[in-house]
C-alpha cells in the first residue's frame, strides 16, 4: 500500500490525460534514418522477438516507470530516445530550473569536432550532428554547421593532423588537410605565417546546448514525459536490490528505473548506492573578447557563427565567434579538480553553480598565444571569462550502465555536448531493447581494473587526462602516474634482465629485454633484416622485439603471461551457466580445453575466451579483463550453484614457446607429456620439478609449448626452474611486442581491437568456434539473422619497410573501404602484417593500400592465417 505523501506523488507523476500534441516548432518524430551498421543493428534488432521477450522478463513491466536525474544534455537527449522507443512514463527531475539549469550544459560553449580516435565516440559525435541537425527552436538553430577547423604550428603536430585526417577517413567523416593559405582563405583572422596547415572537417559545428536539451523535451513531453526544475533528487530508493524511486524534498517519486544522468554532480548521487564513478570535476576556463574589428558585419545576432570552430591544440586553445567577439576556450592551466560539496546551490548561485568567478593568472599565457595565431584580437581584450566546470575521467571515455548490484540503476555520465546524442540512444537502446546498438564496451561503467577505482586513481589520471586533453598521444604511450601497482612473481627476474615496461591493467609487463640485445646483434649478423622504423613508429618499440620474435620461432622463449584475466568457474551449475553463455559446446571431458565467444544478444562478441575443463564441476577460465567478470556475475544463477572467482592475482603464468619447448619442458615433469599423451588443446595438473602446476596446451603465439599456471607463491621458483632448465636450450625471456606480431602473424585475433560487440562470429572470421547445433547460449537467435558485409581481413604490406599501428584507412582502389585494426612486425616472412576490416568480397591477392600519416603503402590481402596454416608447428 502506498502512504500518502506516496499517493500524492503518484498522481502527480501518474500518466496525465492525452499528451500534448505536437508543437509545431519541432521536427517530425524521427530525424533522417541514419545509414550505420549500429542503426541497421537496431532494425534486426527490433525484429527479433526473443529479445523483447527477455527484456520483458527483465523488467516484467510493459511500460516502466522512468526517472531521469539531470535536465542537462544527456538527460533531455535520454527522455527523447526513451520516449521514443515507447517507454513514455518517464519524468526528468532537475535541482536547478528549466533548461538553463546551472549545469555544465548551461554554459558550454558548443563545439562539436566530430573526429576522435575512438570509433565509437566518433559514431557518438556523428549521431549528435545529425540529429541536433534537424531541431528546431522557436529562437533559433540548434546546430550550426560551420564546419570545424584545427591548425598546426609545429612538425609534430602538422604530422599528428595527418593521423587525425586518418581516424576521420576510417570512421567516415569528410575532411581534408589544407596548407596555410587555404587555411586562411577559410578562417580570414587566422595568420597563415604563423601555420604549417590545418584539418577541415566541414560536417562539424556548433551546438547550442540549451536550446538542444530543450527541444528534444519538448519531443519527449509530447509522447508523455514529464520535465520538472526545482527537484532536487537528496537520496535513491531501494527494494529488494532492485531501484524503487528517488527522495526530494517533495517526497518519493517511484521509479522502476532510474537514470543518473547529473553530470559532474553524479558521483555523489552514485556513492549513495555504493557505486564509484571515476570522474572528477575540473574546471576549464572560457573567456570571451570585445568586437574585433574584421568582425564587424559578418553575422547577424541570430546567425551568431559563420567561421568555422577552430582549434590550436599545440597551446591548449580553441575559439569560435559570438556574433563579433571570438570566444576563447583554454585547456592549459593547472589543473583545477573541484569538490561539488563546496559549490551552492542553484537557488544560492550568484550565476550558476558550475560557473565559478575567472581567475585571470590562470588565462595569462592563452591571450597571448591567441593573439599570435589571431593578429586581430590583439585591437581587443578580454572582457569576460568564467571557469566553467565538467567532468573527467581516467581515460576520457564516459560512463554508461547499469548498477550490477541496485537493478534499474543506470548511469550515463562524463558526457560532452558533443557525444550527447550518441550516449543516450546506446543507453536507451539499452536500457529499453537490453543491449545498446553500437559498442560502447570503452565506456562500460565496469570497464576499470579495482585498482582504478581507488580515489587516488581516479584523481590522479584524471588530472592527468586534463593536462592531455589537446597533447599528441601515441597509440603505445602509457601511464607514467602511479607505476608499480600490479607486479607478477617474476618482476624482479624480469627487471634483472632488462624489461622495457609497459602498462596495462595495472600490471608492470614487460615490452622487451635488453638482455636480448646480443641475440639481435647475432640475427642481424646472420643476415635476419632489422627494418628502420620511422620515428613515430619507432616509440615505445625496439628492434630487439623482432630478435624475441624470431627467436620464437626457432628456439624457445618464455613470456609472463601473469596479467591475462582469469577466473575458476565452480560448482554443480557452472556447465550449464557456461554452455548458456558461450558459442561453443564445453560439455567435454576433463581435461579438455575449448576456445569460445561471450556474444551479447545481438549476436555481437562480447569477449573471447579459452576455458579449461579441470573438473566436473570446475572451470578455469582464460578471459579479457574486467567486463567479463561483470558479464559472468551478472548472469550468475540466483540457486548458488555456481562460484565465480577472479584467480588472476592469486596466481601467475609463464608460457613456454617455440620448437624446443617440449625438451625443455618434459625433463622437469614426471608425467608424459608427448604430443600422444599430452594434445593439443589439452589441460594438465602435475608437477614440475616440486611445484604443483597447471599446463594448458594453448599457445596464442602459435608454437609447440603451455601455458603454465601457478599460485603466487611458487612463482619465483617456477621461473627460476624453468630458465635454468632452459639455459641449454639458449631460452630467452620475451616480451608483448614480440608476443603481438606473433599471434598476428597466426590468425589470432585480440578482443576490443580486432574485433568487438559490433562484430559477428562470422564477421570476425571466428564461426568455427560457435555451434548452431547447440541449445541457446546468448546471441544465438540473432545469428541466423547476420550476413556481413564487412569482415576482417589480413594485409601484408609490400615494403618491408612500411608500418602501420591501428586505424589508419584502407583504400581498395581510391574508395576507402575500411580500417586496420592491429599490426605487428613479422619476424618470420619480414614484413609487417596488419588485420583489417574490408567489404566481405575482397579475395585474398586483392591489393590495398593503407594509408600511415598521409602516406599509402600497398599491401596484399592474404589468405589467413599467414603463418603455419597447416598447424605443422603447433601440432607436433
Ligand atoms: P549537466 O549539464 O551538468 O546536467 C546535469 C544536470 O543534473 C544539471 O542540470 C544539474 O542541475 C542536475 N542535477 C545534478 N544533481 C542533481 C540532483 N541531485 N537532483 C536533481 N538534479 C541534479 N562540450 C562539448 O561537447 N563541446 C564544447 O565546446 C564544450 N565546451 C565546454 C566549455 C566549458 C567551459 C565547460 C564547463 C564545458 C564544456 N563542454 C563542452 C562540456 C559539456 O558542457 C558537458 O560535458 C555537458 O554539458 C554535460 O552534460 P550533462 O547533461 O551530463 O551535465
Ligand atoms: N590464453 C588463454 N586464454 C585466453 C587467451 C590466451 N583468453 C583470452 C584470449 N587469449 C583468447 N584468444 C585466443 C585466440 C586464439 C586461441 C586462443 C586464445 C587459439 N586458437 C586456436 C586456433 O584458432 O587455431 C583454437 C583452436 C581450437 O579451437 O581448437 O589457440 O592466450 N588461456
Amino acid at each position: 500500500m502506498l502512504n500518502a505523501q506516496q499517493r500524492h506523488i503518484t498522481q502527480q507523476c501518474a500518466p496525465r490525460g492525452p499528451p500534448p500534441s505536437t508543437a509545431n516548432f519541432f521536427v517530425n518524430e524521427r530525424f533522417p534514418a541514419v545509414d550505420s551498421p549500429a542503426v541497421r543493428r537496431d532494425h534486426l534488432l527490433r525484429n527479433t522477438n526473443s529479445l523483447r521477450i527477455e527484456q520483458h522478463r527483465r523488467h516484467a513491466l510493459a511500460n516502466p516507470r522512468v526517472v531521469v536525474i539531470g535536465a542537462g544534455i544527456v538527460g533531455a537527449s535520454l527522455a527523447e530516445e526513451i520516449t521514443a522507443r515507447g517507454w513514455t512514463d518517464l519524468t526528468v527531475l532537475d535541482r536547478g530550473p528549466l533548461f538553463t539549469t546551472g549545469g555544465s550544459t548551461s554554459h558550454a560553449p558548443g563545439l562539436v569536432f566530430q573526429t576522435n580516435p575512438s570509433k565509437t565516440m566518433t559514431e557518438f559525435a556523428r549521431y549528435t550532428t545529425e540529429k541536433f541537425g534537424a531541431l528546431e527552436h522557436p529562437e533559433g538553430w540548434v546546430f550550426n554547421r560551420v564546419g570545424g577547423l584545427e591548425v598546426a604550428t609545429t612538425r609534430e603536430r602538422w604530422r599528428d593532423l595527418h593521423r587525425k585526417a586518418g581516424w576521420a577517413r576510417s570512421w567516415g567523416i569528410e575532411g581534408r588537410l589544407l596548407d596555410p593559405a587555404e587555411c586562411a582563405a577559410l578562417h580570414p583572422l587566422l595568420d597563415p605565417e604563423r601555420i604549417l596547415g590545418g584539418f577541415h572537417t566541414p560536417t562539424d559545428g556548433l551546438a547550442k546546448a540549451v536550446r538542444a536539451a530543450a527541444a528534444q523535451a519538448r519531443l519527449a513531453t509530447a509522447r508523455g514525459a514529464q520535465f520538472r526544475g526545482h527537484q532536487h533528487v537528496r537520496g535513491i530508493v531501494e527494494r529488494g536490490g532492485r531501484v524503487a524511486g528517488v527522495e526530494t524534498a517533495d517526497g518519493i517519486v517511484p521509479a522502476d528505473i532510474v537514470v543518473c544522468a547529473a553530470g559532474f554532480w553524479g558521483a555523489e548521487l552514485a556513492k549513495k548506492v555504493g557505486l564509484v564513478l571515476p570522474l572528477v570535476p575540473m574546471a576549464h576556463q572560457y573567456a570571451k573578447t570585445g568586437p574585433i574589428a574584421p568582425l564587424a558585419g559578418r553575422n547577424t545576432e541570430l546567425g551568431e557563427a559563420s567561421l568555422p570552430i577552430l582549434r590550436h591544440q599545440d597551446r591548449d586553445l580553441y575559439f569560435r565567434e559570438h556574433v563579433d567577439r571570438i570566444g576563447i576556450g583554454y585547456y592549459g592551466h593547472r589543473p583545477m579538480p573541484i569538490d561539488p560539496a563546496d559549490l551552492p546551490e542553484p537557488s544560492a548561485a550568484a550565476s550558476m553553480p558550475s560557473m565559478l568567478p575567472f581567475t585571470e593568472d590562470d588565462f595569462g599565457p592563452a591571450w597571448h598565444e591567441s593573439v599570435e595565431l589571431l593578429p586581430a584580437l590583439g585591437d581587443s581584450k578580454v572582457e569576460e571569462g568564467f571557469n566553467g566546470i565538467f567532468s573527467f575521467t581516467p581515460d576520457g571515455f564516459s560512463i554508461m550502465g547499469e548498477h550490477r548490484e541496485l537493478a534499474g540503476f543506470w548511469v550515463a555520465e562524463a558526457v560532452w555536448v558533443t557525444h550527447s546524442a550518441g550516449v543516450a540512444r546506446a543507453t536507451a537502446e539499452w536500457i529499453v531493447d537490453g543491449t545498446p546498438g553500437t559498442d560502447v564496451h570503452e565506456c562500460d561503467l565496469y570497464r576499470f581494473e579495482d585498482v582504478a577505482r581507488s580515489a587516488e586513481f581516479i584523481r590522479e589520471t584524471s588530472a592527468q587526462a586534463f593536462v592531455e586533453v589537446y597533447d599528441i598521444i601515441h597509440p603505445h604511450q602509457y601511464r607514467t602516474a602511479l607505476r608499480g601497482l600490479r607486479t607478477s612473481p617474476f618482476h624482479s627476474r624480469q627487471a634483472e634482465l632488462g624489461a622495457y615496461f609497459f602498462e596495462g591493467g595495472g600490471w608492470e609487463r614487460p615490452a622487451w629485454y635488453e638482455a636480448n640485445a646480443e641475440l639481435a646483434q647475432r640475427l642481424r649478423a646472420a643476415g635476419v633484416p632489422f627494418p628502420e622504423r620511422d620515428e613515430w613508429s619507432g616509440r615505445f618499440w625496439s628492434p630487439i622485439s623482432i630478435a624475441e620474435a624470431h627467436w620464437t620461432r626457432e628456439r624457445v622463449a618464455m613470456y609472463d603471461m601473469t596479467p591475462l584475466t582469469r577466473y575458476e568457474l565452480s560448482g554443480a551449475g557452472a556447465l550449464a551457466l557456461l554452455q548458456r553463455l558461450t558459442t561453443n559446446n564445453l560439455d567435454k571431458s576433463v581435461g579438455s580445453v575449448t576456445y569460445t565467444l561471450l556474444l551479447d544478444e545481438n549476436g555481437g562478441i562480447r569477449s573471447d575466451l579459452t576455458v579449461a575443463r579441470l573438473g566436473r564441476h570446475l572451470f578455469q577460465v582464460g578471459a579479457n579483463g574486467p567486463l567479463d567478470f561483470d558479464w559472468f556475475t551478472r548472469h550468475l544463477p540466483d540457486d548458488g550453484s555456481v562460484t565465480l572467482r577472479d584467480i588472476t592475482g592469486g596466481t601467475c603464468c609463464v608460457g613456454v614457446w617455440g620448437p624446443a619447448a617440449r625438451d625443455l619442458v618434459q625433463p622437469l615433469c614426471s608425467d608424459d607429456i608427448s604430443h600422444a599423451a599430452f594434445k593439443y588443446f589439452r589441460a594438465l595438473r602435475t608437477h614440475l620439478g616440486a611445484i604443483p602446476v597447471t599446463m594448458l596446451r594453448v599457445s596464442y603465439v602459435g608454437e609447440l609449448g603451455w601455458e603454465i599456471y601457478t599460485s603466487a607463491e611458487y612463482g619465483g621458483a617456477l621461473w627460476d626452474l624453468l630458465w635454468t632448465a632452459g639455459r641449454a636450450h639458449e631460452v630467452i625471456a620475451a616480451g608483448r611486442i614480440a608476443f603481438n606480431s606473433l599471434r598476428i602473424e597466426k590468425g589470432y585475433r585480440a578482443w576490443g581491437t580486432d574485433m568487438t560487440p559490433e562484430h559477428s562470429p562470422a564477421a570476425a572470421g571466428l564461426d568455427f568456434a560457435v555451434r548452431m547445433d547447440k541449445a541457446d547460449f546468448i546471441g544465438k537467435d540473432a545469428l541466423k539473422h547476420s550476413a556481413p558485409e564487412k569482415t576482417l581481413h589480413s594485409i601484408v604490406f609490400d615494403d618491408p619497410a612500411a608500418v602501420v599501428l591501428g586505424k589508419e584507412p584502407v583504400y581498395v582502389g581510391d574508395t576507402c573501404a575500411g580500417y586496420v585494426t592491429s599490426a605487428g612486425y613479422s619476424a618470420t616472412i619480414g614484413r609487417c602484417i596488419a588485420y583489417a576490416w574490408l567489404p566481405a568480397a575482397v579475395e585474398p591477392g586483392a591489393v590495398v593500400e593503407a594509408e600511415y600519416l598521409g602516406q599509402r603503402h600497398t599491401a596484399t590481402v592474404h589468405a589467413e592465417p599467414v603463418v603455419d596454416p597447416a598447424m605443422a608447428r603447433i601440432r607436433r
